[in-house]
């Protein structure tokens, strides 16, 4: 194992730790509730720092359409922002955002990571890397012209047991996410999103079969939380979830299983 790799695994275990700490609380800093409407300027300064970071606190593992092209309705987005000389936050554009995580089996159990051959059937820009023997994932793009960064990251819930589950599914396994500014410079470090899925049967695309996994966790009980459900990631399944769920359901995006999941374990 590389040294960085090596740091890497103990900054996961860290990182982990701070997700789990941070139970079902949003721990991404959220400079305005409309970052649509922040754009970067067309003659952005030189030498920007990164002032501030909005993220999703939750990536959603999702099917594919019928050429193999991941769902867009489970897309991934952050938004990177500069202070302009006014001290507003501004997107940020040409920044770097890593996604990287170790697979390791009990820090994200019972879920299956998948992604194309082919980086263009994921996301414009996306580059992904993957080691298989170390079951290690990075995934990067550069923010727009609004300081967005979009990925997706296809994959499935291993686990089709119901209520209780056969695996924990009560804290927030997070990952990392990295950004670099776009003169370069140290990256900054950031507890990332943790991953919940549609795909919750593990099979086809996203079916009734899912839903019906679903809805069980739903009515669960009030004192047990489903992270694989857990769809806007906001700590609760409820009907917000149940909603999301039937959108990429009948969104046409998800008819199918992802093929390059047959990666080694
Ligand atoms: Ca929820």
């Amino acid at each position: 194992m590389s040294t960085s790799r090596w740091t890497l695994s103990v900054c996961a275990g860290a990182v982990l730790l701070l997700g789990i700490l941070a139970g079902c609380s949003r721990t991404n800093k959220t400079p305005t509730d409309n970052s649509n409407g922040i754009s970067a300027p067309v003659d952005q300064p030189q030498n920007l720092d990164v002032a501030a970071i909005d993220y999703k606190p939750v990536l959603l593992l999702g099917g594919v359409n019928g050429d193999g092209i991941l769902d867009p309705k489970c897309e991934y987005t952050v938004t990177v922002y500069y202070r302009d000389a006014q001290n507003n936050l501004v997107g940020l554009q040409g920044a770097t955002v890593e996604l990287k995580w170790v697979n390791y089996p009990w820090a994200y159990p019972c879920r299956q990571f998948c992604l194309p051959a082919d980086d263009a059937k994921a996301q414009t820009g996306q580059i992904s890397d993957f080691d298989p023997i170390e079951d290690y994932w990075e995934i990067s793009n550069i923010t727009d012209a609004q300081g967005k960064a979009r990925f997706r990251v296809s994959g499935y819930s291993t686990s089709t047991a119901g209520c209780p589950g056969e695996c924990d599914e009560t804290t927030h396994r997070r990952i990392h996410l990295v950004v670099t500014a776009p003169g370069g410079g140290e990256p900054v470090w950031h507890v990332g999103p943790f991953f919940a899925t549609p795909r919750l049967s593990g099979v086809d695309g996203v079916t009734s079969a899912d839903q019906s996994i679903l809805l069980g966790d739903m009515y669960c009980g009030p004192a047990s939380y489903h992270e694989r459900s857990d769809l806007d990631g906001n700590g609760i399944v409820n009907g917000a979830d149940l909603s999301i769920f039937l959108g990429i359901q009948f969104g046409q995006g998800s008819l199918a299983a992802p093929t390059a999941c047959e990666l080694p374990q």
